[in-house]
Order: C-alpha cells, then sequence, then structure tokens
C-alpha cells in the first residue's frame, strides 16, 4: 500500500498521538512554514453532523453511540485522506489507520463496542485500504507520557471530555505505544518520526527543528 512520493503525488505526513499530545499545536507550526497544505482534524464535523454533537454522544453514552461516532471519524478522515492538493507536502491530523487501530481496537477490547459493529467498521476500513487512495509516506508520532497528556485534558477542558478518566488515556497511550513505537500491534503501513512531546507545547521549538532538517529539508 505505501507508495513512494513522486512529483506528481505529494508527499502524505500523518500526524498522530494520544489526546492532547499536541497535534493541532505541531499542525499550526507546519503551516507557518508555507509550501505544505494541512487538513486538520474534522473535530467540528464529529460537533455538528447535521446538528448532532456526536463526540459527546460518544462520551456520554459510549455502548450507543460508540459505532456511530467511529463510522463518521472514518467517513470525515477518508474526506481528509483523498482531498486534492497541489503542495510537495500534505499534513493529516490523524488518519484512518489511527481512528481504526487506536479508538476502535479500544473499544473492542473493552467490549463497548459490539462484536457485528466492530466487523462492520472493519470491513468498511479493509475495503477503504484496498480501494482509495489512503496511503501515508510518514507518520510523525508525538509522543507524550500519560500523565502529562491528562494534565492537558484538564487543562483544556472540552466540555465533552471532561469525565474522561485517567485510566482510559493511559491504556490508548499503550495502544499507541504498541502501534507506533514497538510496532507490534496490527501494521505499521509508513516510517515513523518520533518527537518527544512531553516539553511544555510553548517551548516544543527544537523538537519541531530536528523533523524540519531531518524529513522536509531532506525531501524538497
Ligand atoms: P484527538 O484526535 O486525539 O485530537 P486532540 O484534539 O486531542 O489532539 P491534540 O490535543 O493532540 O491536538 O481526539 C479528539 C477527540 O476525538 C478526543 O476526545 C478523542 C476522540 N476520538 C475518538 O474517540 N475516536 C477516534 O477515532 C478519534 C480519531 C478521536
Amino acid at each position: 500500500m505505501r507508495r513512494a512520493p513522486s512529483l506528481d503525488r505529494p508527499c502524505t505526513i500523518a500526524v498522530e498521538g494520544n489526546i492532547g499530545s499536541g497535534k493541532s499545536t505541531f499542525l499550526r507550526h507546519i503551516e507557518k512554514l508555507g509550501n505544505v497544505t494541512v487538513f486538520s482534524e474534522p473535530l467540528e464535523k464529529w460537533r455538528n453532523c447535521q446538528g448532532h454533537n456526536l463526540l459527546d454522544l460518544l462520551y456520554q453514552d459510549p455502548q450507543r453511540y460508540s459505532f456511530t461516532f467511529q463510522s463518521y471519524v472514518q467517513l470525515t478522515l477518508l474526506q481528509a485522506h483523498t482531498q486534492k492538493c497541489s503542495t510537495k507536502f500534505r499534513f493529516l491530523e490523524r488518519s484512518i489507520f489511527s481512528a481504526r487501530y487506536c479508538f476502535v481496537e479500544k473499544l473492542r477490547r473493552d467490549g463497548i463496542m459490539a462484536s457485528p459493529e466492530y466487523s462492520v467498521i472493519d470491513e468498511w476500513f479493509k475495503w477503504i485500504k484496498q480501494e482509495q487512495a489512503v496511503g501515508v509516506d510518514l507518520f510523525v508520532y508525538l509522543r507524550t507520557d500519560p500523565e502529562v497528556v491528562y494534565e492537558r485534558i484538564l487543562k483544556r477542558d472540552r466540555a465533552e471530555e471532561r469525565k474522561v478518566p485517567f485510566e482510559y488515556i493511559k491504556s490508548l497511550h499503550e495502544i499507541h505505544e504498541d502501534w507506533l513505537y514497538h510496532k507490534r500491534l496490527y501494521e505499521c503501513p509508513a516510517p515513523v518520526f518520533t518527537i518527544d512531546a512531553n516539553v511544555d507545547l510553548g517551548m516544543i521549538g527544537d523538537e519541531y527543528g530536528r523533523f524540519e532538517d531531518q524529513v522536509l529539508k531532506k525531501r524538497v
């Protein structure tokens, strides 16, 4: 599935990491560099699907709404993957891969998503992977400690996430680690560039600079 970037196809970089790891901050920085296209996470769509706040419904009643939510996440991320762009680099906030391998995986393990629901999402996912242009050339993994992101989540106080327990964040962290760092969960369909995203988001410039030197400048 992984294809070498070519002149007619931008290099696609998906930014991943736990909830609160700083994906949006990283992408805001990258956008300022110019000559890149950034597709930010469709969070606002998840909060307003024909008037329904699916993110809120997910956290209020995961048994009832996780299938609804993850179905819509998969659609909106597919839309991001397949949007046209004319720059050499395009950045995606998350990908259909983390939605499936981290979040759907967690819901499956916890028995929150019913087995038939999981199967439907998985069949859709496999079809998308096979038939749609969702190739990723590089994952950027914003690696954090769960304690650090939990503090950030409490601090930013997003209404829907107010009741997220630490255990959930810790377990999502372990799944991200298994997938992107230890590479022992499912497949990792592109190389991974890891950034230490524990440092204060206001002082993370050095880590970002390392990414620019080692990835962007080398591929220009
Ligand atoms: P994230 O995709 O982790 O985005 P974020 O805003 O926390 O990113 P950052 O702080 O690093 O910039 O999660 C957004 C919300 O959506 C969060 O509550 C988790 C939820 N979510 C799921 O429940 N399932 C999914 O498949 C995805 C992608 C997100």
